[in-house]
């Protein structure tokens, strides 16, 4: 009995001592912080994007063991490899600040040959080579880039696997959701759902279309701000260049997957309306893709998976 309460003690300490955060990060004891190398190279803008919607940053050398970290990951020692860093002047040029706001002047990393040169005025985004030297570069040019999260063990997983407290579980179909009340259009509100680790809500029964109904009622027209339609929101379906037959995002189309109820009198396709959302009814509409509204996420509670940092 006495050997049993040490054991749950231990286990007690052991959980309040340890994070814990999506798998496709690995944590590092040193930095004390969660690392994932995106290799798929984006503007710094995207790349700011990604990080910031999987609840992390983009990662900058602020310390001796982040860049050490950071050059561990890259896996790199050839100085003509760059990654995107989070240091930027992007709202005043010249004024160069990681994402957290520590000035570039407390960056101890020495520039590349020739760099900064600010060439022909247009470079206000950092970069970090395979050699550990930094340089300017145009945002607007793609590069791969590390995300970055500080271990906070306060913060704990949700039941639906995330960090992220705005994602809540329905138990009637085991999936998770999140509201999106900020409007994006239909490209970025994918891009948001998916770095979360969900996607655009697929209704795949009545039931569900209820779910996202009842959900829907929480964000009355007052909760939402901006100059955007309040009475629709995107979800996941799409006509994939196709015209008048739609599919969801997984492929499907509507009827196979589960619910095909149109709002009365859509879709229309006016003026190419190749998108797809639901009324505050629960009923479906098409829309404009590039008109920003609010927007639903699904996740799987099981995905991605989550991994506890080993210190
Ligand atoms: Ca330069
Ligand atoms: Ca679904």
């Amino acid at each position: 009995m006495k050997s049993c309460l040490k054991y749950f003690v231990l286990l007690l300490y052991i959980n309040f001592i340890e994070g814990s955060f999506r798998c496709d990060y690995k944590y590092s004891s040193k930095a004390q912080a969660w690392f994932k190398f995106v290799v798929i190279p984006a503007n710094w803008f995207d790349a700011q994007l990604r990080c910031s919607q999987e609840d992390a940053v983009l990662a900058s050398p602020t310390t001796p063991d982040i860049l050490a970290e950071m050059r561990n990951v890259m896996n790199r020692s050839n100085p003509e490899y760059e990654i995107f860093t989070g240091i930027h002047a992007t709202v005043s040029q010249g004024d160069y600040y990681t994402i957290e706001g520590s000035p570039l002047s407390t960056i101890a990393v020495p520039w590349a040959e020739n760099e900064p040169d600010n060439m022909n005025n247009t470079e206000s985004c950092i970069t970090l080579n395979g050699n550990g030297e930094l340089a300017d570069r145009p945002c607007e040019v793609m590069r791969p880039y590390i995300c970055y999260r500080a271990e906070s063990s306060q913060v704990e997983v949700s039941e639906c696997g995330t960090v992220d407290p705005e994602y809540h579980l329905d138990k009637r179909t085991n999936k998770c959701y999140k509201f999106h009340t900020e409007p994006r259009n239909f490209s970025r509100a994918f891009l948001a759902c998916s770095a979360e680790g969900g996607h655009l809500a697929i209704i795949n029964s009545d039931v569900e279309a209820t779910v996202l109904r009842e959900l829907f009622a929480q964000y009355p027209v007052d909760k939402l701000l901006g100059n955007f339609r309040k009475d629709l929101a995107f979800i996941g379906f799409y006509d994939w260049g196709e015209k008048w037959v739609y599919r969801t995002i997984h492929g499907e189309k509507l009827m196979k997957a589960g619910y095909n109820k149109f709002s009365p009198g859509e879709p229309t396709d006016i003026d190419d309306e190749r998108c797809g959302g639901i009324f505050r009814s629960g009923l479906l509409i098409d829309l404009w893709c590039d008109r920003p509204a609010a927007f639903i996420c699904e996740k799987n509670p099981g995905y991605p998976a989550v991994c506890r940092a080993l210190l």
